[in-house]
């Protein structure tokens, strides 16, 4: 009976050395583990044996069992890590001097990185939100608890039309009409309101490497019952996983916006420059990226929803800078440029 474990052993170990994805390794597991598996037919086959024989060859057989569910385990893990690998070297590499390819339609970095998040969410049960540009007074700074003349206003100077409207300084302006869109089905069927809302965004303010007059955002609110911080960080760092796919240095700061409290800064540290400091991260090694926190009372009040029964969280992905990032590009104005000899390195598949 030993002699039947050790070539079951090693017509394994031959196997599963040249496996080299997932599927396979799946039959293979069956094979061996599955209910009508042979490590499952030689627990079968003792009932035969005498009660000291049997007792041996269970021990032996469990020796081998565990040796074939570990050498699985750690194949899926290398067979993993290749797929990851590959699939981070066929990210294209940003390089301002390369020739256009004209001859293929592309698409922008910024769509590229908006798709790759709402796949992300979607996953998770967030449902996209479109809104327009163009919003009122109301929409981006009053329903978010910045009354007018309030300081913070200061911080977002943007484009004004003659009619009163504004274009938008920041994604947060959906925040209550997405409140009011779905609060019934919080309140009379109990569905947590759990959207993105990615838009173009405008500001009056001097351009750098890090800041234009016109970016993307990427908002994204969580409604419902008992939402507590910990959800707010556990959906943060599965987005931040899934987009760069690779280990990500962050920090967690205090932050304020008259919408959320408690408030935090969410940073990356810069890839561009590997947190030693360039004009990309104006020189701090950190990038801002996502300022986030816990929904103000006001903001749920605004958006008929009751604070002292729903609590929720807000975060603004700043998307275009996440798209810097992800594609190593040094200056966020080239994002805008225009300019098909760099964007046209980003062609679809
Ligand atoms: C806001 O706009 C808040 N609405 C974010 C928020 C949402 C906080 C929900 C809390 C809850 P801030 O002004 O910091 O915050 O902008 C958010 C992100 O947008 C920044 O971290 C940055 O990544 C990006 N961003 C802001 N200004 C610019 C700019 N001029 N150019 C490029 N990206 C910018």
């Amino acid at each position: 009976m030993s002699e039947e474990i050790k070539e079951l052993r090693e017509k394994f170990s031959e196997t599963v050395q040249n496996v080299s994805d997932t599927q396979t390794l799946e039959e293979i597991r069956i094979e061996y583990l599955g209910k009508k598996g042979s490590v499952t037919g030689l627990l079968k086959s003792m009932k035969n044996l005498s009660n000291e024989e049997r007792k041996s060859f269970g021990q032996q057989v469990n020796v081998l069992k565990n040796e074939i569910t570990e050498a699985i385990a750690k194949k899926a893990e290398q067979i993993k890590q290749k797929e990851l690998e590959r699939e981070i070297s066929s990210v294209p590499e940003f390089d301002v001097s390369a020739p256009p390819v004209l001859d293929r339609g592309s698409y922008h970095p910024i769509t590229l990185v908006q798709r790759e998040c709402e796949r992300v969410f979607r996953s998770m049960g967030f449902t996209v939100e479109d809104y327009s540009e163009i919003v009122t007074d109301y929409e981006c700074f009053e329903s978010l608890n910045i009354p007018k003349h309030h300081p913070a206003r200061d911080m977002q100077d943007t484009y004004y039309l003659t009619n009163g409207q504004l274009l938008k300084s920041q994604t947060s302006a959906a925040q209550n009409a997405i409140y009011k869109k779905y609060r019934k089905a919080l309140v009379e069927e109990g569905r947590p309101i759990k959207a993105i809302f990615p838009g173009r965004c405008f500001r009056n303010e001097a351009t750098d490497a890090c800041h234009e007059n016109t970016f993307f955002q990427m908002e994204g609110v969580m409604v419902d019952k008992n939402i507590s911080i910990s959800n707010l960080i556990f959906f943060m760092k599965t987005m931040l996983s899934e987009v760069f796919r690779k280990d990500i240095k962050v920090r967690l700061r205090p932050g304020f916006f008259p919408f959320v409290e408690p408030g935090f800064e969410l940073d990356i540290s810069c890839l561009i420059c590997g947190g030693e400091g360039c004009p990309s991260c104006k020189h701090s090694g950190w990038l801002e990226l996502c300022p986030c926190g816990m929904i103000h009372p006001e903001v749920l009040k605004a958006g008929g929803i009751d604070p002292e029964e729903y609590t929720g969280f807000a975060f603004g992905l700043g998307m275009t800078r996440l798209a810097m990032m992800k594609y190593g590009v040094k200056d966020i104005r080239d994002l805008n440029s225009g300019n098909l000899k760099s964007l046209s390195q980003f062609t679809a598949e």
